[in-house]
């Protein structure tokens, strides 16, 4: 359910026309749509298929970093220096990756893309392959959304037709394939190095980093992996110019951003506002807190991203640097919100028992570690809790972090530390008073 934000530069550059969603199983999201809105131009401006003299692959990355656009699937690396990582002259295959993998609880914005705006995902593929001089790219799709994958590989079709992909495209030197590659629902395969072992047909695991894949990617060559709106954004970038996209945000987050906002709200679905919108307004846009009541505490960037208290994220702007001052991380922008009848403890066991299911069990401190949170945590709320435990507990996740291959460990870890940070009170009041005080050993 996308939702208009009332904003000149919503998604993508385009003012959200509530008729474009209206229809959703009507034409809008296909070739014809997308070009009517502008789309393929500046692939056409790239390759100079319109007369003009074509950009070369250094303006293009120079535009890109210009526009201060930062990876959108979680960690905010900026895209343009990604890009600018991959060598050049390097003799064998290159590939570009589009990670469409989500599967972040919250988040809910790559597939809207997928199924409403396919072919800005494919241009922008296509822009950063001829930026990166890459002639092969694969989109890996969450393999529990069947609806996108579907619509995608229709919209590939499309672009394969009109010559936006194959081989020399628009009469130009350059040549690119890309294929979309359904995965099977794994939250680990959504972190980049696990994601290519799955599209080199071997169990989804991480690897160790480094080398990135930007050394060694997919079949041991030089690979990009971006996330599905971090390439959506490109189009309008080459469009309209790197200043003109950095103005959308503010300073270092250059922009718009794709929120999914659920949980307590009157009106969940995805929002699209400039990088730097108070969080209030995103609030208000979503119908503000369900039944009228009190905000208690919102996750800001998906359920890896620590919970944030009202007070506190009030005050916050949406931006990487405001949520990660505030002790959070814009992550994904999966805004989770959590009203004053929730229970904290419960929402943690949630969460803990989301981690420890979805631990590929590789490395000691994630693999026996998000089970012990996710016991600790149900042991406290089925009222058998030991005042020992709330030390163990934070204990245990502090044990975990920094100590394994991928961030899913730190991610298990963190939403435990914080919402003893902030909650501890909620934990110890499920803790009977006659149980031991010290003893946590049984
Ligand atoms: C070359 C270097 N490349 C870094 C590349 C690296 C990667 C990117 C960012 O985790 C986070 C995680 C989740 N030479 C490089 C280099 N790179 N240094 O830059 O790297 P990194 O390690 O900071 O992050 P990551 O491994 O990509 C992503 C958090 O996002 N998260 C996850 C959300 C999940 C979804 C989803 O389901 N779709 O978005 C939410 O908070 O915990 O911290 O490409 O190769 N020297
Ligand atoms: Fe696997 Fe967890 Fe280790 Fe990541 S941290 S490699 S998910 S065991």
């Amino acid at each position: 359910q996308f939702q208009a934000a009332g904003l000149e530069t919503c998604f993508h550059g385009r003012h959200i026309d509530p008729q474009i969603y209206a229809d959703l199983d009507g034409s809008n999201w296909g070739i014809d749509a997308y070009i009517q809105r502008g789309g393929y131009q500046a692939v056409r401006t790239m390759l100079g298929a319109d007369g003009s003299a074509a950009l070369t692959p250094d303006q293009v990355i120079a535009t890109v970093k210009e526009s201060g656009l930062r990876g959108r699937g979680g960690a905010g690396f900026p895209t343009g220096l990604k890009w600018s990582f991959m060598p050049r002259q390097f003799p064998g295959q290159k590939y570009l990756v589009c990670n469409s993998d989500e599967g972040e609880p919250g988040t809910c914005k790559d597939r809207d893309i997928l199924m409403y705006n396919p072919h800005s995902v494919i241009e922008g593929m296509i822009i950063g392959a001829y930026a990166m001089g890459i002639s092969v790219g694969y989109n890996y799709i969450h393999g529990e959304i069947f609806k996108a994958y579907e619509r995608f590989e229709v919209a590939l079709e499309e672009a394969r037709r009109a010559g936006y992909l194959g081989s020399k495209l628009l009469g130009s030197d350059f040549s690119f394939e890309l294929y979309a590659h359904h995965g099977f629902g794994a939250y680990i395969c959504g972190e980049e190095t696990a994601l290519l072992e799955s599209l080199e047909g071997k169990k989804g695991q991480p690897r160790f980093k480094p080398p990135f894949p930007a050394s060694f990617g997919l079949y041991g060559k030089p690979t990009t992996i971006n996330n599905t709106e971090t390439f959506a954004a490109v189009p309008w970038i080459i469009r309209n110019g790197g200043a003109a996209y950095l103005a959308c945000g503010k300073p270092n987050n250059g922009g718009t951003k794709i929120y999914s906002v659920s949980g307590d709200v009157e009106l969940p679905g995805n929002y699209e506002v400039p990088m730097g919108t108070p969080f209030p307004k995103l609030l208000e846009l979503a119908g503000g807190v369900r039944k009228g009541r009190k905000l208690k505490a919102v996750i800001p960037g998906g359920s890896s991203s620590p919970v944030l208290p009202a007070s506190i994220m009030m005050e916050c702007t949406l931006d990487y640097d405001s949520i990660s001052k505030a002790g959070s991380m814009l992550g994904s922008g999966a805004v989770i919100v959590m009203d004053d009848s929730r229970c904290m403890v419960e929402s943690l066991k949630r969460l803990s028992y989301f981690y420890m299911h979805e631990s590929c069990g590789q490395c000691t401190p994630c693999r026996e570690g998000t089970g012990w949170l996710w016991r600790l945590v149900d042991r406290i709320h089925r009222g058998e809790g030991r005042w020992a435990d709330m030390d163990v507990l934070d204990d245990v996740a502090a044990n975990i972090m920094g100590r394994t291959i991928c961030a899913l460990g730190d991610a298990a870890a963190m939403p435990v530390r914080a919402m003893l940070k902030h909650f501890r009170h909620e934990f110890e009041a499920m803790i009977p008073k006659t149980n031991p005080r010290t003893s946590a050993s049984a």
